[in-house]
Order: structure tokens, then C-alpha cells, then sequence
């Protein structure tokens, strides 16, 4: 599947709902997360729909490796000394939206282990 009409994270990719878009290219887009746990937490997102970070590995490596690669680029342009990037898989690990995205987040410590 390429993009799921039900998805929230489908319909900010296509500009149905508004997000502040900080990046995109053809594999990934990244914006602010609307519920921030830091000065920095983007969102980064594959451009086609896939419920988790595991699903999306196996459709595409390249995928994957594109979202590190904008998380790596969002961080550097920001001047982050450090970040976290955070995948959270199944609803035990408190994932609540199905769409395979990295959390990037940084601008303050951060402590270990999360919680
Ligand atoms: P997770 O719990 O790992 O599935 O993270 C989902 C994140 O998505 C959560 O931090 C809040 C964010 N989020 C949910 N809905 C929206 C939305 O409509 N817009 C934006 N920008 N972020 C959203």
C-alpha cells in the first residue's frame, strides 16, 4: 500500500490536515510533533504508508536509512550537540499512531533510561 486515506500521518504527507513541515524529500517528510517533550521533537515519516519501523525495514532499507539520514541532517542544521531518535513499536511500547515514524528529539538533556 502507498498511502492509507484513513491515516493521519498519510493526509499530512498528502497536505490534508496542516503540520509544520521541516523537511522532505521523496522517501521521508518531517515535522513538528503537536504534542513536544522537548525544544526539538520532529516527526520523521516515510512517504508510504507502513504501520511500524519494522514493516517499513522490510519494504525498504533505503527508507529507513533516509529517515536517520534527516534526522541526522534536521540535527546538524539545528546545531544539536546530541538527540535522540526513537521508534516506538506496538501500543505496549505507547506507539498511538500506526504510520512508522522516528521521533527526533533533543535540545535538552535527556535522561536514561526513558521512561
Ligand atoms: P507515538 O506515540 O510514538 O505513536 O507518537 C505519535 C506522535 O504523533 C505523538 O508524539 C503525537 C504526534 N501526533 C499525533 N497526531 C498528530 C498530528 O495530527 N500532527 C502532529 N504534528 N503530530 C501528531
Amino acid at each position: 500500500m502507498t498511502l492509507d486515506p484513513e491515516c493521519i500521518f498519510c493526509k499530512i504527507i498528502e497536505g490534508q490536515i496542516p503540520a509544520e513541515i521541516i523537511y522532505r524529500n521523496e522517501n521521508v517528510v518531517a515535522f513538528n510533533d503537536l504534542n513536544p517533550q522537548a525544544p526539538t521533537h520532529i516527526l520523521i515519516i516515510p512517504t508510504l504508508h507502513a504501520e511500524n519501523a519494522a514493516a517499513i525495514s522490510a519494504i525498504s532499507p533505503t527508507i529507513i536509512a533516509a529517515m536517520h539520514r534527516a534526522a541526522d541532517a534536521i540535527a546538524a542544521e539545528r546545531g544539536l550537540t546530541g538527540y535522540r531518535s526513537v521508534f516506538n513499536t506496538g501500543a505496549d511500547a505507547g506507539q498511538s499512531v500506526f504510520h512508522a515514524h522516528l521521533h527526533l528529539i533533543g535540545g535538552r538533556g535527556l535522561a536514561w533510561p526513558p521512561g
